[in-house]
């Protein structure tokens, strides 16, 4: 049955579009650009200012050619200790706050966690925020230090993933799927949790693919919103640009404390597993420059927040259950 639209539900819709939502926006801050320094043609005299080391200038030469750096050993033992036991503990139900994404055979679910769920694929939601454990290992020095030279002094971890075994997802750009404000002021971190063996599903990149150009979805747009079906050709648009310059496929085979750190634009994705039974213990979050707007911050009182000392800030958004259909 269709909602009956009275004279007070349309007075209260015209509310919500024209007063509240304006009223409670969050507003990217206009500094930010639409690229972050790095892909800017400024490059190399920010690079000069910040007066790096022969080998952290070349890591950040290499961040700007092929996309990605990795970070060895960046992460110490006490840290992932502490997190692998808060991994632990959101699996025994000992933490209410912590949902889980989960599927059926044709459908993606959110819900808060239950601890039968852990033999089936799933993803672990937002951990940063709900685990101090968590917040601690992206404010690891050796991790921290790389993540203000790329963002900035005050940087916000906006979502997080923790795998347990390899997703075997398909190639993609997060651009095109993480929803932010603006669209490249973003870099994504994979923390191995354990050292990850081959056939276990793998993270997998094509190195320099942060110079492809972008995917357009049917209405023009380069984003698809949460649940809308992803194109049958998308994952070939990736694969063919990619063979035509020859671009290399890699897989990440880290030691655990181990950080990959991915540019907006870098393709990637879950190998496929062929070791069955294996795992792939990691932590996945996505970070932005304070003043880059999540898409589910739009209203700002939506956001939830932690904050640490080092310019580092935790933030979520409140789950609600809800399903969607299965693609790709
Ligand atoms: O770890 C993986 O298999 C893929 C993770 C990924 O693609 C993502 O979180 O965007």
């Amino acid at each position: 049955m269709g909602l009956v639209r009275t004279p007070l539900r349309v007075a209260r819709e015209a509310a919500r579009r024209w007063v509240v939502q304006p009223l409670f926006r969050a507003r990217v801050d206009p500094r930010l650009g639409e690229r972050p320094w790095y892909d800017t043609p400024d490059a190399e005299r920010r690079l000069a200012e910040l007066k790096l080391d022969a080998s952290d200038r070349a890591r950040l030469e290499a961040w700007r050619r092929d996309g990605l750096m990795v970070l060895e050993g960046a992460i110490d033992e006490a840290r992932l200790e502490a997190l692998s036991a808060a991994v632990e503990a959101a699996w025994s139900g000992a933490n209410p706050r912590v949902w889980v994404e989960h599927y059926t055979a044709d459908e993606v679910l959110f819900d808060p966690l239950q601890p039968h769920w852990r033999s089936e694929p799933h993803k672990l939601l937002d951990l940063h925020l709900h685990s101090a454990a968590a917040g601690a290992v992206l404010a690891a020095p050796g991790l921290a230090r790389w993540l203000h030279l790329l963002l900035g002094p005050r940087v916000d971890a906006f979502q997080s993933l923790v795998f347990e075994r390899g997703t075997e997802q398909a190639m993609h750009r997060d651009t095109n799927f993480v929803g932010l404000t603006p669209p490249w002021q973003m870099v994504a971190t994979w923390i191995a949790l354990e050292d990850i063996e081959p056939g276990s599903g793998e993270l997998e990149y094509y190195l320099g693919s942060n110079h492809l150009a972008d995917y357009r979805f049917a209405d023009g747009g380069h984003y698809l919103e949460p649940g809308a079906p992803v194109p049958d050709d998308y994952s070939d648009h990736w694969h063919g640009l990619a063979a035509e310059l020859g671009l290399e496929r890699r897989r990440f085979l880290p030691k655990r404390g181990d950080v990959l750190i991915w540019h907006a634009g870098l393709v990637h994705g879950g190998s496929p597993v062929t070791v069955a039974d294996s795992t792939r213990r990691s932590l996945v979050t996505h970070f932005c420059p304070r003043g880059a707007v999540p898409a589910y911050a739009w209203d700002r009182r939506r956001r939830l927040t932690r904050r640490l000392d080092s310019g580092l800030r935790l933030t979520a958004f409140p789950r609600r259950r809800r399903r969607e259909r299965l693609t790709g």
